[in-house]
């Protein structure tokens, strides 16, 4: 018998979605929330942000299968049972997207496009001297699905990669800094940051100015994580300041930016609007559809999230 599985997104851009589960999965009859037969029936819903409707609507829910990559949205959700389950989606096409934004990012810097903008706003014919990339180094914040792709995609660009995460890293050509201790030493040697970090108690406002100062002055910072992960005015007061170059933001605290937040007209920085990487219906679906089926088999799904360590 086909059980009843909630898709709920606050956008309701959902039909496409409904449309490739039920394509692939017919047996879990994937609908939009509001159309659920029964609701005190369900135990497994489909989400992307929820909000209390439905944790309201679905009092019996067992897990949450995340639409995304990022899991913060639901865990600091008040109304968030304790003993719901949370499955992410684990790269489902994020990371090659992930890749293409970070390797145009770093090398608009490293390549010197901020400086040949400039200098055609002044009608000025003139080569800067060049850095070789293996002299040019980047670290990544954050060596997970995500992360470790980027290191290794730039690694093939010639990049001197370095990474950070909480436990200890072994990827080919990656020099990998490992826990808080360690983060200081990591910054040190980045002229590019890149943060590809989840949002958790422990690494929201992490990009602050104590830590941004430790990198070399000229860094750039590309933050492609969460808008928690910064303390806006400090990244503005470094830009300013010149300690920084220049910096990338996919996600702001405020998402739109709001139209009279003065980053929209900060100079030396470039925003995206939450666009590094989408998550691809066909894949994304496939992904959950294992999951759910894991689940249902009794079997712990890939990307189960660790509530306690918050990703
Ligand atoms: P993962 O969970 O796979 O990787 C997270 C990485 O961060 C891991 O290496 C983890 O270390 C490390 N980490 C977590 N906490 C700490 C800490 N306190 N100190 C040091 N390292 C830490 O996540 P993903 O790579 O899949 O995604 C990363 C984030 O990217 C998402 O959470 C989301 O916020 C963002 N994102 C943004 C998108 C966009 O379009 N802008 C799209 C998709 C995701 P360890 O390996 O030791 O566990
Ligand atoms: C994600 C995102 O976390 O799109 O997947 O930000």
């Amino acid at each position: 018998m086909a059980i009843e599985c909630p898709l709920f997104t606050v956008e309701g851009s959902s039909q496409q979605w409904i449309k490739t589960f039920n394509r692939y999965y017919p047996h879990l009859s994937v609908k939009d929330w509001q159309d659920i037969d029964h609701p005190e029936a369900v135990e497994y819903a489909i989400v992307w942000q929820p909000d209390a409707r439905l944790f309201s609507t679905f009092p019996n829910l067992k897990a949450l299968f995340n639409m995304g990559a990022g899991v913060d949205g639901i865990l600091d959700h008040p109304q968030l049972p304790d003993d719901v389950h949370i499955v992410r989606l684990e790269n489902a096409g994020m990371a090659e997207q992930m890749n293409e934004y970070f390797a145009y990012h770093v090398m608009h810097f490293h390549r010197h496009m901020d400086h040949y903008q400039q200098q055609q706003s002044q009608a000025k014919w003139r080569v800067l001297a060049g850095t070789q990339a293996k002299d040019f180094r980047v670290g990544i914040l954050g060596l997970g699905q995500l992360g470790s792709s980027v290191a290794s995609c730039l690694r093939s660009f010639g990049y001197q990669m370095s990474g950070w995460s909480r436990s200890c890293k072994s990827i080919e050509g990656v020099k990998c800094y490992t826990g808080a201790d360690q983060l200081g030493s990591f910054l040190q040697h980045v002229d590019a940051l890149c943060c590809l970090l989840p949002l958790t108690d422990n690494t929201r406002d992490i990009l602050n100015k104590d830590n941004m100062l430790l990198l070399p002055k000229g860094a750039i910072v590309i933050n492609a994580a969460r808008g928690g992960h910064l303390v806006e005015q400090d990244l503005v007061d470094l830009l300013n300041q010149g300690h920084l170059r220049g910096a990338v933001l996919d996600t702001v605290r405020t998402e739109p930016l709001p139209l009279d937040n003065p980053l929209w007209h900060q100079k030396g920085l470039i925003l995206t609007p939450h666009c590094a990487a989408q998550s691809w219906i066909e894949p994304s679906v496939k992904q959950i559809g294992r999951s759910i089926d894991a689940m249902l088999a009794g079997q712990k799904p890939a990307g189960l999230v660790e509530r306690e360590r918050g990703y």
